[in-house]
């Protein structure tokens, strides 16, 4: 039997691609070069499975323009916001993402923003690089207390509850909003209170930490009037997609001392940053890298390999996107 023809489009760890290799007929990208819209139309065209990541947009134009031979687009990442799903199921193209296998190393992430920030970590080290560290002052370098702060986190999924389980054992007290509520049984252990009302909760938070997906609901859901909501000395960090905050309105309250600080690993307009952002000392910036593990980017190989091999098996792969759930 002939081997699957898969295209991977970026660079992967090189024990995933060696089993990729054993396994399929594979076009691997070794210089990880990134594909723009007629690389991937011309890799859509060839493949069976096009094995994508979050820098690959493929949008409804860029999906109609797919060869039949298309079956699955195995996304290398949790969150598929740059495939049109809708379009691609349309199409008869299955996808699929690796969910579980980053919720820890993205939650380590979103805990050390939330404790970078408030605690000047980074200005810090850099008043040590620039040998401008003189001597301890009891009035030098005071930043704000974690312990027994309010943290609101914006989507209870995998990481939002891991993160939620971090701040808990840093004295922080866990609101959240979420579509619906978590089970009673996981609020109970994360002593956590729900607030159906986003407006509400933004009001009455100290740090809010973004932990939902991208998609067309929660596009600039922190838009400039619900940052307004937010108290002067809140703190927000943002570990999912820079789509979710208004970056711009973000940027002009940081500036204006609005909010006090800001933890982000994502940008609405990546690798693109607001360069207000870039001049803010109560700014700590991070270019994507809240999944960035060994562990964590092999696990993810093995995922879209186990979605590869169960779809050519003729079975339903494990993490198959269903449109309905976006
Ligand atoms: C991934 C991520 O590394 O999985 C996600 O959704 O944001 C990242 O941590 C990236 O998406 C790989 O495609």
């Amino acid at each position: 039997m002939s081997k699957l023809k898969i295209v991977v489009t970026r660079k992967l760890p090189d024990p995933v691609e060696t089993r990729m290799r054993e396994l399929f007929d594979a076009e691997l990208n070794l210089d990880d070069s990134q594909m723009g819209a007629d690389d991937l139309v011309g890799a859509m065209n060839r493949a069976d499975v096009l094995v994508s990541t979050v820098t690959d947009r493929l949008d409804s134009r860029v999906l109609s323009r797919a060869g039949d031979r298309l079956k699955l687009i195995a996304q290398f990442g949790a969150g598929v916001d740059n495939i049109d799903v809708q379009t691609a199921v349309q199409r008869g193209v299955t996808v699929t993402n690796t969910p579980g296998v980053l919720t820890e190393d993205t939650a380590d992430m979103t805990m050390a923003l939330i404790l970078a920030v408030p605690r000047r970590i980074v200005e810090g080290v850099k008043v040590v690089e620039a040998d401008e560290f003189l001597g301890w002052s009891p009035t030098w370098m005071l930043g704000r207390r974690i312990w027994g702060k309010r943290l609101g986190i914006i989507g209870m999924g995998r990481i939002g509850q891991a993160v939620a389980r971090r701040a808990r054992a840093f004295g922080l007290q866990i609101h959240y909003h979420n579509r619906r509520p978590v089970s009673a049984a996981i609020e109970q252990e994360l002593a956590a209170t729900y607030w159906e009302s986003l407006d509400q909760m933004l009001s009455r938070m100290d740090i809010i930490s973004v932990n939902c997906p991208h998609t067309p609901a929660t596009y600039h859901l922190l838009s400039a009037r619900r940052l307004a909501l937010l108290k002067p000395h809140a703190y927000i960090v943002n570990t999912a997609r820079g789509e979710v905050i208004d970056e711009a309105a973000l940027a002009r309250m940081l500036e204006k001392k609005e909010l006090a600080g800001a933890g982000l690993d994502v940008f609405e307009h990546e690798p693109a940053i607001n360069p207000k952002l870039k001049k803010l000392p109560s700014v700590v910036l991070l270019p994507h890298m809240g999944s960035a593990t060994m562990e964590g980017r092999i696990d993810m190989g093995e995922k879209v390999i186990i979605n590869i091999k169960t779809f050519a098996d003729g079975h339903k792969p494990p993490d198959r996107v269903i449109p309905a759930m976006l």
